[in-house]
């Protein structure tokens, strides 16, 4: 017999597919009575599919009392609840590593578009501004000051990138960490004092909540340039749009929000920010790596008792 699978995440078609076949899969989303198709059913499952945008919370793991391991799409957890479901022995499975590469591809990606402007002078060359008159001139990011905020796996990778375009680099995060070169900045305020360009890249989740407020916009100030590939939730969205309005900052590149996919709607008419709808890891190899990743950990689990990946 099949093992009972709950699906609860957004998924490639192709993972759908292979899960559906080596499980016996049930989508809860297809259910027409969430609630009462959980109290009657709950106990049949003992594998949860997710993804880190969904999300876990207590009272799902709760409805599952039979549940041994949850196997989630992305590196996030924030949304997922590891305690709970640790509480109750249940193995959690993740995708972190398979999309570092695409994550920092993307974070210099929109760091390289707001300095430069490149959307914007996109923008400038399809309405005719062109015939009118020339670009404004941009930032130079060649030998800039990179300031990191976080430095795991994904920062580790943007740092790497830096050192192509001569950066000097310094990092924020709650401790220093001992096997990088780069210097330790024990202040976010100076961090963002001292940078021409802060990448955010730690976890999201009520640690580090809108970590990035107004005061250290304003430390960043009218020349510095804020990237965000990490969660909407780090950042104070109210005060960053008003912080562009007022051009208290001199640009953003943004891959993630507070309230996906809910975008301010006061930062459409800015030229001083690019707007990514969440795509830092969606390229076709990063995403087949992470449904791989998700299945293998199922398979890994069952056969073994461990995750490939395991928070
Ligand atoms: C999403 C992400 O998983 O890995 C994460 O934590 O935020 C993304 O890679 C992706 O958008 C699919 O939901």
């Amino acid at each position: 017999m099949k093992t009972r699978l709950l699906h609860v995440g957004q998924f490639p078609a192709e993972l759908d597919a292979r899960l559906a076949q080596a499980y016996d899969m049930t989508v809860l989303a297809e259910q027409p009575d969430r609630t009462a198709f959980l109290a009657a059913h709950g106990a049949d499952f003992e594998a949860l599919a997710a993804s880190a945008i969904t999300g876990v919370d207590a009272a799902l793991i709760d409805a599952l009392p039979k549940l041994r391991v949850i196997s989630s799409f992305g590196v996030g957890l924030d949304k997922i609840d590891v305690a709970a479901a640790k509480a109750r022995g249940i193995t959690v499975g993740y995708t972190p590593e398979v999309l570092n590469d695409c994550v920092a591809d993307t974070a210099f990606g929109l760091l390289i578009d707001t300095a430069r402007s490149l959307s914007a002078a996109d923008r400038f060359v399809r309405a005719g501004d062109w015939l009118r008159g020339a670009y404004p001139l941009t930032k130079k990011v060649s030998g800039s000051r990179l300031g990191i905020l976080g430095m795991g796996r994904i920062g580790r990778a943007i740092a790497q990138r830096s050192i192509g375009f001569d950066m000097q680099v310094r990092y924020h995060a709650l401790e220093p960490v001992s096997d990088v070169p780069w210097q330790y900045e024990p202040s976010l305020l100076e961090l963002a004092r001292w940078c021409d360009f802060l990448i955010v890249i730690t976890a999201g989740g009520a640690a580090t909540r809108h970590l990035v407020n107004a005061e250290v916009l304003d430390a960043l100030g009218p020349q510095g340039f804020l990237i965000n590939v990490a969660r909407g939730s780090i950042i104070d969205e109210a005060a960053l749009v008003r912080a562009l309005q007022e051009k208290r900052i001199a640009g953003a590149g943004l891959d993630v929000f507070e309230s996906e996919p809910h975008v301010p709607p006061e930062l459409f008419s800015l030229d001083n920010v690019v707007l990514l709808p969440h795509v830092a890891s969606g390229t076709r190899e990063t995403r087949q790596a992470m449904a791989d990743r998700v299945f293998d950990n199922l398979q890994s689990y069952f056969a073994t008792g461990r995750a490939l990946s395991a928070a």
